[in-house]
């Protein structure tokens, strides 16, 4: 009997080691990450890749699976330091898999290990390395998970729940440059004896991060998030930093938080402010209508004394052409327009506005001669009351 047992015990271990993986990412990580920040200091970051090519920066890729996929991260350490692990913040997994130290594995430079589990609630997760975590997580060695619902739609927020036109990741975080010295990050790990790790007293960060870009790079056009008119919109807030976040979203877009931690809320919170603490997650609503810009204010507050550190700006900016450009009546001549001048008949009753392609305002007036002469060629767009309408200046 004692021999039927074990051998019926090797073949459900045997089974479980052939569990049939649905979607298998490689994930490196590295020590010798690079970061240029908005005022072109360049600090030195640990982080993931999916490649060994790429430069490692922060946060690392996200990762989109499916809601009851079974899950293979094949992460390997590439660095030239400390072990790394892949915490699977938030998702329900074993605790074999879970990527805390003592607890799973870690794993040591030039090795690699598998992480599994199978991917539960959708939502959206964080993973993080578990080693010295206070000192790794601020070196950059995180990113996120997105768990989307088993429906097959990825514009679902989950089974039977909410549908929207797209989805936009924000994830907050921090960088405090006395932590990325040498001295703080070039170390070997002890796992005998982990508080040998030299942790800096004080944290003060200089850096107020989304999506790893702060100030002037969130400015740029580039790293603007382009939308339609008059869509829904998911938004995943994310933050992965030691202080806590506000996003505020402009009254018009309507805020409605659903979701928390990859579970649906009990009942909806409509608020235009939404608080995520480190290791939070939020799932928020929100529409866009036709305005040309919606301007996001992320508030970056100490948890000891809620005093706002820094308050950085995320721009949404709509597509025109989802617009309809048929709403103004506007008479143009020429056209097109070579100079830049517009002539308008009986368009405008009150302030329209003309902006470049950065999204600059460049002329307010209720003028009917539009001189866009002075101005440099390229795109611009007159906005009146609700529409638009491009001009191409030559
Ligand atoms: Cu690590």
């Amino acid at each position: 009997m004692i021999k039927l047992i074990l051998s019926l015990s090797l073949v459900l271990i045997s089974l479980d080691c052939l569990a049939q993986i649905d979607y298998s990412k490689l994930i490196i990580g590295r020590n010798t990450g690079t970061k240029t920040l908005h005022d072109g200091n360049v600090t030195k970051v640990f982080g993931f890749t999916e490649t060994l090519n790429e430069v490692t920066d922060t946060p690392g890729p996200t990762i989109r699976v499916t809601e009851g996929d079974t899950v293979q991260i094949d992460f390997w350490n590439v660095s030239q330091g400390a072990p790394h692990t892949i915490h699977l913040h938030g998702l329900d997994v074993n605790q074999e898999n879970d990527g805390v130290p003592h607890l799973s594995f870690a794993v040591n430079h030039m090795d690699h290990g598998y992480y599994q589990f199978k991917a539960p609630h959708p939502g959206t997760y964080i993973y993080h390395c578990h080693v010295v975590s206070t000192i790794h997580v601020q070196a950059g060695m995180y990113g996120v998970i997105i768990v989307e619902p088993s429906n097959g739609s990825t514009n679902t927020t989950w089974v039977g729940g909410e549908t929207f036109d797209r989805d936009i990741l924000l994830t907050a975080s921090e960088i405090d440059t006395n932590w990325h010295t040498e001295a703080v990050l070039d170390h070997e790990h002890d796992p005998a004896n982990p508080i040998s790790v030299f942790v800096p007293e004080d944290y003060i960060p200089q850096y107020f991060l989304v999506n790893g870009l702060s100030e002037t790079q969130l400015a740029d056009p580039l790293n603007h998030y382009t939308t339609g008119a008059n869509e829904d919109i998911f938004i995943r807030l994310v933050n992965i930093g030691y202080y806590g976040v506000r996003y505020v979203f402009p009254v018009s877009m309507n805020a409605r938080t659903i979701l928390s931690d990859g579970r649906p809320l009990p009942q909806d919170f409509v608020n235009d402010t939404i608080e995520v603490l480190p290791g939070e997650r939020y799932g928020t609503l929100i529409q866009t209508g036709t305005e040309a810009f919606y301007n996001v204010d992320v508030e970056y507050f100490n948890m000891n004394t809620q005093v706002v550190a820094s308050s950085q700006q995320v721009t949404l900016r709509t597509s025109l052409a989802s617009i309809n450009k048929l709403e103004l009546n506007l008479v143009i001549y020429p056209n097109p327009s070579g100079n830049g001048i517009f002539h308008a008949v009986n368009a405008f009753t009150a302030d329209y506005a003309v902006y470049d392609v950065d999204g600059e305002m460049v002329l307010k007036s209720s003028e009917q001669l539009i001189d866009l002469s002075k101005q440099k060629p390229g795109m611009y767009i007159i906005r009146y009351q609700g529409s638009a309408v491009k001009l191409c200046v030559q």
